[in-house]
């Protein structure tokens, strides 16, 4: 009777837990592992994905995001999350010819509105989206992962950083890599000379400002995700690093479309970003639309190495951020984010399958856990 009972706590009454888990899958043309593994991996909802031949800036075509929708289906996978809707360079620079990207951008909504995406993943860092100085850093345990050190990028040009990561991504494109993104380098950087974190926010704002009647009206979330790392690289400004700054971009567009993707990894490097705790309060308010669940190893000051899932291994507890979740009912996508290459799995950089699975399983783990001793506590 009691296990009973239990169950219809954890599920609803399609009989799916509550929290959706996704997994990153980077299409058939690029992507390593097929749909039917990824279905294979117990609680799997749906895929999150994007359309990765579309230049930045230009609107997805109606017909090849039903492609990829039916793609996905035929494995009876969702496609609920886009990760990402790429935000043009024009638009954070704030230059006149933003509102051509806006427009776009907005064309877009309504077209993955069309198949039923339900959540936006987007960031606002310039110029670069997540940065490492290693991808392939061997660990004790014969594994290898990826690894940031900051004192090694103050000594790198953007110029050699560039290098040694798509030397090292084994011919797989990394996502916020795109060389077309980066090749004009120069110019960016020059055009970023007057953008501080002042101008960056107010562009975020404008941006949001245009497109959240949209969302609104085709009932899409949109989900920022925090900057990774949390912290300024080679002089470019990041304004989405803790939970002030945060705070004030969800106040400055106050709707529920305007929301968050929670990277656990992204936040946790900084250790004074209490992740259980802005989970609470950005939760609490229902904003957090999306989640990146993660562990990491901080070894020094801002530096850090990815780690698997489980709490023993890196620096973030785990249970303290799935019991945050859990706490506050959190309905929306979740999804196990990048893990170690194991196994001998050669694959994108972050992106393989085995840990990843691994990371999925220990996250339904201690939801379920969580969910049960809160019953037997009643
Ligand atoms: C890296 C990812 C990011 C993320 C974007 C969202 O692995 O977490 O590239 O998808 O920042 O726009």
């Amino acid at each position: 009777m009691r296990i009973h009972h239990n169950i219809i706590f954890i599920v609803n009454k399609k009989g799916r837990a509550k929290m959706k888990i996704v997994f990153r899958w980077f299409g058939e043309k690029d992507d390593h592992i097929p749909l039917d593994y990824i279905r294979q991996i117990p609680g799997i909802y749906g895929i999150v994905t994007s359309l990765y031949d579309i230049p930045v800036g230009e609107i997805w075509p109606l017909e090849d995001i039903k492609q990829l929708k039916r793609t996905i289906s035929e494995y009876k996978l969702s496609m609920e999350v886009i990760e990402s809707v790429n935000v043009h360079e024009d638009i954070k620079l704030g230059l006149p010819t933003r509102d051509k990207y806006i427009k776009n951008y907005k064309e877009t909504i309504k077209n993955l509105s069309d198949v039923g995406v339900k959540v936006i993943c987007y960031n606002f860092m310039p110029i670069f989206d997540w940065v490492r100085t290693e991808l392939d850093k061997p660990l004790d345990d014969g594994s290898k992962t990826m690894f940031y050190e900051h004192s090694k990028l103050q000594k790198i040009s953007p110029k050699e950083l560039i290098n040694n990561i798509l030397g090292k991504s084994k011919g797989f494109s990394l996502p916020g890599w795109e060389p077309e993104r980066l090749k004009e380098l120069e110019e960016l950087f020059k055009a970023y000379e007057d953008i501080d974190e002042l101008k960056l926010f107010n562009n975020l704002v404008y941006f949001l400002e245009q497109i959240i009647p949209t969302c609104k009206e085709y009932d899409i979330k949109m989900a920022i995700h925090p900057d990774d790392p949390p912290w300024s690289l080679f002089g470019l400004p990041r304004i989405i690093t803790s939970k002030e700054n945060i705070m004030r971009m969800l106040k400055a567009v106050d709707s529920e479309y305007n929301g968050l993707a929670l990277c656990t990894g992204s936040l946790g490097v900084k250790t004074d970003n209490d992740i259980p705790e802005m989970i609470r309060t950005f939760g609490g308010m229902g904003r957090i639309h999306f989640a990146h669940v993660r562990n990491l190893k901080i070894i020094g000051d801002k530096t850090f190495y990815e780690t698997s899932h489980r709490t023993e291994d890196g620096s973030l507890d785990m249970f303290e951020i799935m019991k945050a979740l859990h706490d506050i009912d959190f309905k929306g996508y979740i999804r196990p984010d990048h893990g170690r290459m194991i196994w001998g799995e050669k694959g994108r950089p972050g992106y393989g399958l085995y840990d990843r699975a691994l990371g999925t399983t220990y996250l339904i783990g201690l939801w379920e856990a969580i969910t049960k001793m809160k019953e037997l506590n009643k």
